[in-house]
């Protein structure tokens, strides 16, 4: 396979490197694209340096398949080109996830849809993946009516001039602001831009993207999205409404059953997961399992996952490796 990572030296991109070595994925060349500021400049892969290139090098080179993490614009203009020489593009940024001729895809969930006709596929956000991963398998069963989300999101979320923010006012230094406000010792209600509706981009993908991917428009979804200052992933309390009731301990044996779900649920010994220790991690991680009793079929569970890895580099080569085990690329 010759495979492209179109912002390979972003935050993300550098977390797809060490996920392509770690899973041993199949590689017979491997291009690095950035934009022409970083062309010539060296990053390790499998102990051997390889030189950053530009896209429309890339192009030329006709990779099998493109990672994409360089943002939307850049996705918008490029990955359409990269498709007409038959590269297959998937796509972390939130470019394509809404177009109706775009599948939107966590694997575990839907990779079954994809043809060899997909030639661009997005990847949904992170706070989306790490919900549905754990919402799917209950949706089968219960079927789902209503979800109350409030996420506790990491500054890696927003890219490294956060995380530099959030350093800079630990170590006390003077830098550039990333957040409108002080992210140190605060919590901000403001994740991604806000639309007329009063709500972020960031809660409205929670609410879509999710319809999409469980492929069920009756889904009401609401979302609070809220920036605190952690670096290790990403945090979601959920309360979700079923049409039919549940058994706790048939949920658990649901999530126990699903693929890239853990679950950390034991109050004795003060077992739930925190982003501090699901960093570096590709599982989900789910706990606090309980009964919502002011509702009837309702449940609460708190989900954590590292928003870099199952949240945007693993999910993406997930699909590549789906990819190429069913012969779609
Ligand atoms: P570069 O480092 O050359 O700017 P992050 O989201 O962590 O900031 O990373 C964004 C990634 O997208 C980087 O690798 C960045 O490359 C790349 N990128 C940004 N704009 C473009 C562009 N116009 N063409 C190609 N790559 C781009
Ligand atoms: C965040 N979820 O944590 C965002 C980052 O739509 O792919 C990814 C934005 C996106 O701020």
């Amino acid at each position: 396979m010759k495979v492209a990572i179109v912002g390979a030296t972003g935050l993300v991109g550098n977390v797809m490197l060490k996920v392509l070595e770690e899973r041993n994925f199949p590689l017979d060349e491997l291009l690095l694209v950035a934009s022409e500021r970083s062309v010539g400049k060296k990053i390790t892969f499998k102990g051997k340096d390889i030189s950053v290139i530009s896209i429309p090098t890339a192009i030329e080179a006709k990779p099998d398949i493109a990672l994409f993490s360089a943002g939307g614009s850049t996705s918008l203009e490029w990955a359409p080109k990269f498709a007409e020489v038959g590269t297959t593009v998937i796509d972390n940024s939130s470019a394509w996830r809404m177009d109706q001729t775009k599948k939107l895809v966590v694997p575990e969930i839907n990779a079954k849809e994809l043809t060899k006709t997909d030639k661009i596929i997005a990847n949904p956000n992170c706070s989306t993946i790490q919900m549905v991963m754990a919402l799917a398998p209950l949706h089968k069963n219960y079927k789902i009516k209503r979800i109350v989300v409030s996420t506790y999101q990491s500054v890696s979320g927003t890219g490294v001039k956060a995380v530099e923010q959030m350093e800079n006012e630990i170590s006390g230094k003077k830098g550039d602001m990333a957040y409108p406000y002080p992210i140190h010792k605060n919590a901000i209600p403001h994740c991604d831009v806000f639309e007329d509706n009063g709500y972020t981009k960031e809660e409205m993908k929670l609410v879509n993207e999710t319809q999409k991917i469980l492929n069920d428009r009756t889904i009401a979804v609401t979302a609070t999205a809220v920036r605190i200052p952690t670096a290790g992933g990403h945090s979601e309390s959920i309360n979700v409404e079923f049409q039919n009731d549940f058994d706790i301990a048939e949920v658990r044996q649901l999530l126990n059953a699903t693929d890239g779900i853990t679950i950390q649920d034991n109050l004795e010994t003060n077992s739930y997961p925190m982003p501090m220790y699901a960093n570096g991690k590709d599982d989900v991680f789910v706990g606090r399992l309980r009964r919502d009793g002011s509702q009837p079929n309702t449940l609460n569970m708190w989900v954590v996952s590292d928003n870099l890895r199952k949240g945007a580099a693993t999910n993406t080569v997930q699909i590549a490796e789906f990819l190429i085990d069913n012969a779609l690329v």
